[in-house]
């Protein structure tokens, strides 16, 4: 092979190892959920382009409410799947939508778009 076609074959493996290190292995340290007088734990979560925080950390055994903003129109992030407690809602583009959860169970509980792309966990200790 030619010095050119060596230099497109590494910048595309280098284009897939990124692709794949953003899109699976990303991580973040994530965000503890603030508690609310209410007796709630309470977290923002921005929807655009992702979830920002991407990951929550809660305490098991008082109730959750993440209040998704969705600030973009993409229609693959208008729905938030919580797989794990049953749970999904549809977040309308520029409005503020609670998700409520009670966590009863330690561990890690993902929650993603319907395609998965947009990926986040709750992590609850
Ligand atoms: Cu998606």
């Amino acid at each position: 092979m030619t010095i050119d076609r060596w230099a497109v074959l590494i910048v595309g493996l280098l284009a897939v190892a990124f692709i794949v290190w953003f899109f699976w292995l990303k991580r973040t340290k994530g965000v503890r959920a603030g508690e609310t007088s209410g007796g709630y734990q309470e977290a923002m979560i921005l929807v655009k382009g992702g979830y920002t925080p991407d990951t929550i950390i809660v305490s098991r055994g008082k109730p959750v409410r993440l209040n998704f903003r969705r600030e973009e129109t993409a229609s693959c992030s208008e729905r938030v799947i919580f797989e794990a407690f049953g749970k999904s809602a549809h977040l309308p583009t520029g409005e503020q939508v609670a998700v409520e959860l009670m966590p009863r169970q330690a561990g890690e509980f993902g929650f993603a778009c319907p395609m998965g792309m947009f990926r986040g966990r709750l992590i609850v200790e």
